[in-house]
């Protein structure tokens, strides 16, 4: 058998009707992501027979999609190339929905761009929109076909339509790219269930459960109550595939290089139809190694290090974004190194999570601890932060701020007692605001109470805003003067309610990220409990989060007098102010300051802070400036929203937060 070409000559064969000049930039990328490559796909896949024939059709696999990009994308990709902090700046805002809920369809999400410019959103993030599994897919996360559209939402031509439109109207398009596993009707399962040995090396299927049984001694689990275990039986397999998920989710086998050429081809075609973000969905669970609880292994950031050097030789454009949510020291190798860097962005999850327990405590202790272990980022990257999102508050990511106290170490039990007790807090029977407020959540596959799983809810229905009664109370009439004034109270638990979750959107707004709003938050929408009544769903609390856009809602967003209004109108403010601060860039700097304990005071350089009040009693707060070399310097302080002055000592109001900028 010939020779393999040497890798270069491999892309640039696959590459012929490009000019010479194209074909320059695309060896130049080449030869600079070369070390990596080969290095790390070396690392994983050497050792195996016919690897260098194996790398050079790899090669040659990205020269031909980077060879079909089109024109279009391949400018966008010389301007980021140009400016690669672009997505850093304190103008980026991201929006996540699912295209059903938020337009019906992919031509319907082309509808929703004014509602998205008037917000100033640049990234929209669309939940799962590719051909899932035939019938229950957990919300799309089983995928049957990677270059097909679901046909609910549209075909291809609408998928290529609505990125045209998004791009001329400055938006990116994210898109979940599902690499953990794929449905067990995707065309690979199937093969492998008519007995294809190479398309059953795809998976990982175990003839009987020895191994499964020695992997699960210290394996976690996602779905312990409604698919508890790791693997699934499956007949025609005559085995037991892994199945992290659900079982109709069967997890590939990256030690399977195949697998890797195939899902980074995927990608790539998927970013040629103008995909430019792609949240890689279950990232930490990649790579499987007996006696780990297989997350977060070294290979699979080497496989993620591969796939990122992948993109910036044929769409250098592209970004990726990890979706890790593990515990807050995992979360930075999640971004590799200037060396050989990784993704983008990364979830933040420990500081949404860390928000929701600050509110639960009313005490900023957790958002204090979380802050101290972020890391600075390497060049070219950000965290993204959120307030929800279309999944549970995963409370195990906190278990070391939780364990902390008073800086010290309190150990495992009372962390696992303090996150039990944020998410009873949620569960919708236990918790209660000062104010009296109840959070209406639900508890996620927690079937021990004293475990303190997940929790689920829309931001609205967590931070309190109960139902509104639907008949405003008559005021009070001669004939019944001491008619209680539910109103009243009512609106108060309603103000109340708005505040704690504008608290929480105004720390994600300002932490030093990139903010993604989840649809519906803007107008304060609340949870969606249909999901009770559809047998597929009954089982999922996480469906409670994921309402239709309320068009009501929408129609009430400039009526002050309405939740929706001042949720819509609160975000808009805090939008407008972010915009004009460079000190609110992801990349700025951020410092913890002094505080009360239910305050956090978070300062991102010497001439901004924000202030805020977790708590449901008023916090005094002393403004001082530390002007180098002079010490503190009761210098004054202007209200980012009002434009009022202050100094010395502020008072925070209940829930309350305070984005201030140095007087000049
Ligand atoms: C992710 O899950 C998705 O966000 C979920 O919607 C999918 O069900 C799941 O993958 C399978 O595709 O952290 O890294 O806590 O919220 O497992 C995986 C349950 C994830 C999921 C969590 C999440």
């Amino acid at each position: 058998m010939s020779q393999p070409l040497p890798p270069l000559q491999s892309l640039l064969s696959a590459m012929p009707a490009l000019p010479d000049a194209r074909r320059g930039e695309f060896a130049r990328r080449y030869s600079e992501q070369e070390a990596v490559l080969h290095q790390r796909l070396s690392g994983l896949y050497g050792t195996l027979p016919g690897f260098a024939r194996w790398y050079a059709e790899l090669a040659a696999q990205v020269g031909r999609l980077a060879a079909a990009r089109p024109a279009e994308l391949q400018a966008q990709d010389e301007q980021r190339l140009a400016n690669p902090d672009w997505f850093q700046d304190q103008s980026m805002l991201g929006y996540c929905a699912y295209a059903d809920r938020f337009g019906g369809s992919l031509a319907g999400v082309a509808q929703r761009i004014p509602h998205l410019r008037e917000l100033g959103v640049r990234y929209l993030h669309l939940l799962p929109f590719l051909r899932p599994r035939a019938g229950e897919n957990d919300g799309g996360f089983a995928v049957a076909s990677f270059d097909d559209v679901d046909p609910k939402l549209g075909g291809n031509a609408d998928l290529d339509a609505l990125t045209a439109r998004l791009r001329a109207a400055g938006i990116s398009l994210c898109s979940d790219f599902i690499l953990n596993h794929v449905a067990d009707d995707h065309p690979w399962a199937r093969g492998a269930r008519r007995g294809d040995s190479a398309l059953r090396a795809y998976f990982h299927v175990f003839p009987d459960r020895r191994m499964p049984d020695r992997y699960e001694r210290t394996l976690g689990q996602v779905f312990p109550q409604v698919a508890p275990g790791n693997f699934s039986y499956v007949e025609d397999m005559g085995g037991w595939v892994w199945t992290t998920f659900y079982p109709y989710q069967w997890d590939l086998n990256y030690a399977n290089p195949a697998v890797f050429a195939d899902m980074a081809a995927a990608l790539l075609r998927l970013a040629n139809r103008g995909i430019e973000v792609f949240r890689l969905d279950s990232t930490a669970f990649l790579w499987k190694r007996e006696g780990s609880n297989c997350m977060n292994q070294p290979e699979a950031h080497a496989l993620l290090q591969a796939l990122r050097a992948i993109v910036a030789i044929a769409a250098p454009g592209v970004l990726l974004k990890a979706e890790a949510i593990v515990p807050t020291r995992e979360l930075p190798a999640y971004f590799g190194d200037a060396q050989a860097p990784e993704c983008h962005i990364a979830y933040h999850s420990s500081l949404m999570a860390a928000g929701w327990g600050a509110l639960a405590e009313q005490d900023a202790a957790l958002l204090r601890a979380v802050l101290a272990r972020t890391p600075e980022l390497p060049p070219h990257t950000s965290w993204l932060s959120y307030v929800r999102c279309h999944d549970d508050i995963g409370w195990n990511v906190l278990r070391a701020e939780a364990g902390e106290a008073d800086g010290a170490d309190a150990g495992p039990e009372r962390a696992r007692a303090r996150l039990a007790a944020i998410a009873n807090f949620y569960s919708g029977s236990a918790g209660q605001y000062a104010d009296g407020a109840r959070p209406s959540g639900a508890a996620f596959q927690s079937s021990d109470p004293h475990a303190a799983h997940g929790s689920n809810g829309m931001a609205a229905s967590l931070a309190g805003l109960a139902g509104v009664p639907a008949q405003v109370a008559p005021p009070p009439s001669p004939q019944h003067p001491s008619r209680p004034q539910p109103l009243a109270q009512d609106l108060e638990r309603q103000q109340a309610a708005l505040r704690r979750a504008l608290l929480l959107h105004g720390l994600a707004l300002s932490a030093g990220a990139l903010p993604v709003l989840y649809m519906g938050d803007e107008l304060a929408q609340r949870n969606d409990d249909s999901y009770r009544g559809r047998s597929e769903h009954a089982m999922d609390s996480r469906w409670l989060q994921r309402p239709v856009f309320d068009e009501y809602a929408f129609a009430q967003r400039g009526d002050p007098a309405t939740p929706a209004g001042q949720m819509y109108g609160g975000l808009r403010a805090l939008l407008g102010a972010r915009r004009r601060l460079d000190a609110l860039a992801a990349g700025a700097p951020r410092t913890v300051l002094a505080s009360a304990a239910a305050v956090l005071a978070l300062a991102r350089g010497p001439r901004f802070v924000a202030l805020f009040n977790f708590s449901g009693s008023m916090q005094p707060h002393t403004l001082a400036r530390v002007t180098p070399g002079q010490g503190a310097a009761d210098a004054g302080w202007r209200d980012s929203l009002t434009g009022q002055l202050c100094s010395g000592v502020v008072e925070l109001a209940p829930w309350s937060m305070l984005w201030l900028e140095a007087a000049p």
